[in-house]
This record gives structure tokens, C-alpha cells and sequence, in this order.
């Protein structure tokens, strides 16, 4: 029997140094570099992964946070499954961001799932906002968001297990999308 290949487009949100590129780079490369290269205006990559019988190709867009073009943000926000909002513990303003991107991510996405990465918990000592205060955002947007929410708090530097958030969106993305398809085939 062949095995159902999953396609997703996965989106990376946030302020420049949340750690977006970091996350790619630690991801598929196993690398992590303490200097910081602004990236322009996009870098998308792919990332395979088999879990659980089945195989997936991951696309992950990362957007530069100079984009200047705004007219080119619709077309590599459409299409997205999931949106990864990077957060650094250690900058309140990275935290504030996600109400500036949501508007845009609602207009162009309709409503993937979200999910919240609170980086550089390695830095505890010199945290700007608490994880209270990244729920209490996340409790607001859930009311009128008709997706999944979650939160991870990493330190991408120091932490090899970020496969498990890309585990955890594969079922969740493979289920939902058998249950669309169920669901197509009986409205037919
Ligand atoms: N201490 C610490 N620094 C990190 C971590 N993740 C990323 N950085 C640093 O943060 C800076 C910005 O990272 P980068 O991934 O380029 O940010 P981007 O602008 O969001 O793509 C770089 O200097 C990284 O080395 C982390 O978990 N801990
Ligand atoms: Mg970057």
C-alpha cells in the first residue's frame, strides 16, 4: 500500500530576531548560529518528515520583517495551513506583533491553526512579559477563532526536540484533513 503524502505550507510570523531563521536552520540543518543575518524578503524551504505511516512535505515560508511590498504579502500568506507566530521571551514588542500580523493572516488564510512559540527561554533572567501574559492573548484571539491554538515555549538554541511541534501538527493536519475528505464524499 502507498502512503498518503501530506503537502502543508507552514507560515513563520514575528518580529526580525524572534528566532524564525533559527528555527529553520535548527530544524533541517541541525544548526545554530549566535549571529544574526536579516533575511529579504522570503526564504521558504521544505521539510520531509515521516511519522506515524505517513509521509509529509513540510513548506515553511519565512517572511523578512522589512517586506516592503505589501501587495506581495497576500500571495505568500494564501494557502497556508498553519501559522507559526515566533515570540522572544526577552521583547515585549514580539508579543504586541501577533495583533498586528492577525488581521492579515485572517484576510488571506481564512483561520489555520495557530500556534505560539515563545523563544529563548534560556534567557529567563531577562524575560519582558510573562507566560500569563502570552495565555491571556491566546484566550482572547481563541473566542472568535475557529481553529487550534497552541504554545510552546522553547530555547531553540538550546533545545533539539522541535521536531515534536511538526509531529503533533502532522496528525493533527492528517486527521483533519481525512475528515474533510469524509465529509466531502458524503455531501457528493
Ligand atoms: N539566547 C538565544 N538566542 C537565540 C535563540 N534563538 C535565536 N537566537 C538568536 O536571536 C538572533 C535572531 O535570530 P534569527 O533566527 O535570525 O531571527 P529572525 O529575524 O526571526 O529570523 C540570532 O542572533 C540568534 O542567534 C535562543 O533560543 N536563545
Ligand atoms: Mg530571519
Amino acid at each position: 500500500m502507498v502512503d498518503t503524502q501530506y503537502i502543508f505550507k507552514i507560515l513563520l510570523l514575528g518580529s526580525s530576531r524572534t528566532g524564525k531563521t533559527s528555527l529553520i536552520n535548527k530544524l533541517i540543518y541541525q544548526k545554530f548560529s549566535e549571529k544574526y543575518i536579516p533575511t529579504t524578503p522570503v526564504q521558504i524551504e521544505s521539510f520531509p518528515m515521516q511519522y506515524a505511516g505517513n509521509s509529509f512535505l513540510f513548506s515553511i515560508w519565512e517572511l523578512g520583517s522589512q517586506l516592503s511590498y505589501k501587495s506581495l504579502i497576500e500571495m505568500y500568506l494564501r494557502g497556508t495551513s498553519v501559522v507559526i507566530f515566533l515570540i522572544d521571551l526577552t521583547n515585549f514588542v514580539s508579543l504586541n506583533a501577533v495583533n498586528d500580523w492577525l488581521p492579515q493572516v485572517e484576510k488571506h488564510c481564512g483561520s489555520p491553526i495557530l500556534v505560539f512559540l515563545v523563544n529563548k527561554i534560556d534567557l529567563t533572567n531577562e524575560a519582558d512579559f510573562s507566560i500569563s501574559d502570552v495565555k491571556s492573548l491566546m484566550e482572547k484571539i481563541s473566542k472568535t477563532w475557529s481553529n487550534e491554538i497552541f504554545l510552546y515555549e522553547y530555547s531553540i538554541k538550546n533545545d533539539d526536540n522541535l521536531i515534536e511541534i511538526f509531529e503533533n501538527l502532522g496528525q493533527l493536519l492528517s486527521t483533519s484533513s481525512e475528515l474533510e475528505e469524509e465529509f466531502e464524499s458524503e455531501i457528493i
